[in-house]
């Protein structure tokens, strides 16, 4: 058992080794948080890394996404039990109207690959339910996905419904989804644009101020 071998098998995507491995590192009295952050988050930054650069595609990025998943499941409980902080919290979800909601599922492994808590709000979320999500969980940052063209007014429509609200000042938001571009997201007021899942974790860092 060793740090580095759950780090190998989240970053090849190697679910039940990922899990098996975490188990032994657990019952051998490696607390959870040094899993999480010195084995877990640093494999899934390489694999974005990999992905931006094009060494990488969607399904491979989807089985360590999967991997770390797994060894999340055993990994949570702990986490809370060592009251281990998230480095900030996002509520996600895909907009009102759309059904698409892989992309977002993708983006959402990857922010908590990251480090980050994720509240899924899931896929055709209605503006007012992101408005009680932000009051109810108070997020760092709020995600919108949109894959359909027709959809992205349902972004702006979100964005009015946060602002009528008041509660604009609380949170960043990132948007992002195949028709969504940074022109879009500067034309509805989002503070941020992710191109992909990949490079998500780094965009939504940026805008806390993370390193
Ligand atoms: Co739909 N669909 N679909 N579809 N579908 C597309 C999007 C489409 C491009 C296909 C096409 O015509 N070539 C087209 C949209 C055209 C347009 O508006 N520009 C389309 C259409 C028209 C439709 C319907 C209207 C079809 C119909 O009924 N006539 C219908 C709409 C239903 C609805 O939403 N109301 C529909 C339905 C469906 C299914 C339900 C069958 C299914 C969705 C299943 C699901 O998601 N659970 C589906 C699928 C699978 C697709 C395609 C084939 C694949 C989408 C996908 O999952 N890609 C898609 C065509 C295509 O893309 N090749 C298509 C993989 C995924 C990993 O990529 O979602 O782009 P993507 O996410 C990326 C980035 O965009 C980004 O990161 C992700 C990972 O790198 N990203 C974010 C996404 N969200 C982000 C959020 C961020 C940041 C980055 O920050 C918060």
């Amino acid at each position: 058992m060793s740090l580095e071998t759950i780090y190998d098998a989240v970053l090849n995507g190697k679910m039940k080794e990922a899990k098996a491995e975490t188990q032994i590192a657990v019952d051998a009295g490696v607390a959870a948080g040094d899993i999480l952050h010195k084995a877990c988050i640093p494999a899934m930054t390489e694999v974005g890394r990999q992905f931006e650069i094009g060494e990488r595609f969607v399904p491979e990025m989807l089985i360590a996404a999967r991997a770390m998943s797994g060894a999340l499941e055993i990994l949570r409980p702990l986490l809370i039990e060592e009251k281990v902080e998230t480095i900030g919290k996002v509520v996600i979800g895909t907009v009102a109207g759309d059904l698409h909601d892989i992309g977002k599922n993708l983006v959402a492994m990857m922010l908590e690959g990251a480090g980050f808590e994720i509240i899924d709000l899931g896929n055709d979320v209605a503006p007012e339910k992101f408005v009680a999500a932000i009051e109810e969980h108070k997020p760092d940052v709020v995600g919108m996905s949109a894959l359909l063209t027709t959809t992205m007014a349902s972004i702006g429509k979100t964005m009015d419904a946060i602002l009528r609200a008041e509660i604009r000042d609380e949170v960043k938001v990132v948007i992002g989804g195949a028709p969504v571009t940074q022109e879009f997201a500067d034309k509805v007021g989002a503070d941020g644009f992710a191109a992909d899942a990949g490079s998500a974790p780094r965009v939504v860092k940026a805008l806390l101020g993370i390193e």
